[in-house]
């Protein structure tokens, strides 16, 4: 491609000395500087080769090659609307507060453009990459960023815990080429207190000895998010009259799809959060008054009348029928889609339902065949999971089956249970397996 060294464009850059990125590491406090002054409460910076960058060193590195550097950043949420029940109030929180975290994310990224460093901002919560969906659709995972650039430790309820802020805090990340001089370190204490408020509020018990449940969780809080919308929509498509489709969804859900439409998404709980007494500048209240922090924070939360959104047969509807009776059960589809057999294996401890695994002890060996090969061993133990590539030790039973046969028949019903009732997969040893199968995919609840 010929261009005119003539252009004036071409001419004009030439003409002038070129923006040199910073050749020595930039001061820490001058970063630091630059972030407060663009909004953000607090921040940290942690080289791209920390070992607790592993797990996603890979994939920050496929988004921005040039990374050597990431900035964490906290932004701290007006505590008061959090807590407040209403949840229009507390979304708007949610959002603003993001809000803020991009803009000031998007200013810092400009100033540093000005000084010849190339940075990049992703978002802080959405927009996310959805041509990966249902898979990782986030481009850097910010909790344990903040956690190695010192912003706090993850609590019981699996969220950073600022020293200060405590849980009320927004997280955002930027990444740059440029080193910086001196970096950030993990503080040396947890700021959870372990009173499990968390644990009592949480609608549909996603925090438990057993660790988060993800699919209790994001079946209900995300109900108007990404899989919970696209089961909004399928039901539309099922409904065969106004009548029929006022009997699945209530003119109230309706009503909230369409403002998360139009205003943004609405998370229907977050009550994990809200309860949350820990960090300096947030504990006075809990300190003074225990029982008058319960009464007044966490019972309002617990004794709300509202729908609760679950998968049937999962430990999520479980909880709700025993903790909260006094809140309504609404039945979703399967809101966690699977497209290949790897996202079905990758995917099984994220859905997998602990208090419905009770009583099952056995390891399965999986053998996929056809296009989508692949083994998998799946151990189940009191109430725990493990899932192994390959097939180690002796199984109690072995599903063998073609991977893109499976696949059809988990698209047509998305019931793993379904699924292995049916008779096209070959079992072994018949009927035991057959037994310990039907066990296995209560699990995975539809
Ligand atoms: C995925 C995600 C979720 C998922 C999983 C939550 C979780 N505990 O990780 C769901 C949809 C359930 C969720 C809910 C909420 N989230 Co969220 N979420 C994210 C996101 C996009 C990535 C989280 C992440 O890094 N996970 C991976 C590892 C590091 O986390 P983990 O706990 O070890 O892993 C769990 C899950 O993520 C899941 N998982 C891990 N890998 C994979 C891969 C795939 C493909 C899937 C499907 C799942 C999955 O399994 C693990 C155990 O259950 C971040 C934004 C971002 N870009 O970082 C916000 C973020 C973590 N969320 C945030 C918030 C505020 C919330 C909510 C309060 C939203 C709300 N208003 O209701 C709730 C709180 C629920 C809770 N107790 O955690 C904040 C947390 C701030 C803080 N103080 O730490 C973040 C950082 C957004 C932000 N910019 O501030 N969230
Ligand atoms: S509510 Fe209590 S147990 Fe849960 S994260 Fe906060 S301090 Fe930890």
């Amino acid at each position: 491609m010929a261009v005119s060294s003539e252009h004036p464009t071409i001419a004009s850059v030439r003409a002038k000395p070129p923006a040199l990125p910073p050749s020595s590491p930039i001061p820490r406090d001058d970063l630091r500087a630059l972030c407060q002054s663009a909004g953000a409460d607090d921040c940290g910076f942690v080289a791209i080769d920390r070992p607790e960058l592993d797990d996603q060193r890979d994939d920050i590195l496929r988004f921005f090659p040039r990374t050597r550097t990431l900035i964490s950043l906290a932004f701290r949420m007006n505590r008061e609307p959090v807590l407040n029940p209403a949840r229009s109030v507390a979304n708007l929180e949610f959002h603003q507060t993001t809000d803020h975290a991009n803009a000031a994310a998007r200013l810092i990224v400009a100033n540093l453009a000005l000084r010849g460093v190339r940075a990049v901002n992703p978002s802080a919560g959405f927009p996310m990459e959805m041509a990966q969906f249902p898979g990782k659709v986030w481009v850097v995972s910010h909790k344990p960023v903040a956690v190695a650039a010192g912003l706090g430790q993850m609590g019981i309820h699996r969220n950073v815990i600022h020293p200060r802020f405590g849980s009320f805090i927004v997280l955002g990340t930027i990444l740059l080429d440029a080193d910086v001089a001196e970096q950030s370190r993990p503080i040396d204490y947890n700021p959870c207190l372990g009173c499990n408020l968390c644990v009592a509020a949480c609608p549909v018990g996603a925090i438990s000895e057993h660790g988060f449940n993800f699919a209790s969780c994001y079946t209900h809080n995300y109900r108007e998010f990404m899989g919970g919308f696209t089961d909004w929509v399928e039901q539309i498509a099922d409904s065969r009259s106004a009548a029929d489709h006022r009997a699945r969804i209530s003119d109230a859900d309706n009503a909230s799809m369409w403002q998360s439409l139009a205003y943004g998404p609405n998370y229907k709980a977050a009550y994990c959060l809200s309860v949350c007494p820990a960090g300096e500048d947030v504990i006075r209240p809990f300190l003074d008054d225990k029982p008058g922090f319960v009464r007044d924070i966490v019972k309002p939360l617990q004794s709300k009348r509202e729908t609760i959104y679950v998968q049937q047969g999962s430990d999520a509807e479980a909880h709700v029928a025993k903790r909260f009776p006094h809140k309504a059960i609404a039945h979703t589809g399967g809101v966690l889609r699977i497209s290949t057999i790897q996202g079905l294996i990758d995917g099984m401890p994220h859905v997998f339902q602990p208090g419905q695994s009770e009583g099952l002890n056995a390891t399965f060996h999986f053998r996929f065949t056809g296009a989508q090969s692949a083994n998998c061993t799946v151990t189940i133990r009191d109430r725990r999971i493990e899932v192994r590539p390959g097939l180690v030790g002796t199984p109690d039973a072995t599903v063998r089956a073609v991977g893109t046969e499976w696949l059809k028949y988990l698209r047509r019903d998305r019931s793993l249970l379904r699924m292995l009732a049916t008779r096209t997969l070959r079992l072994s040893p018949l009927p035991r397996a057959a037994q310990l199968l039907t066990a296995f995919g209560k699990c995975f609840p539809r």
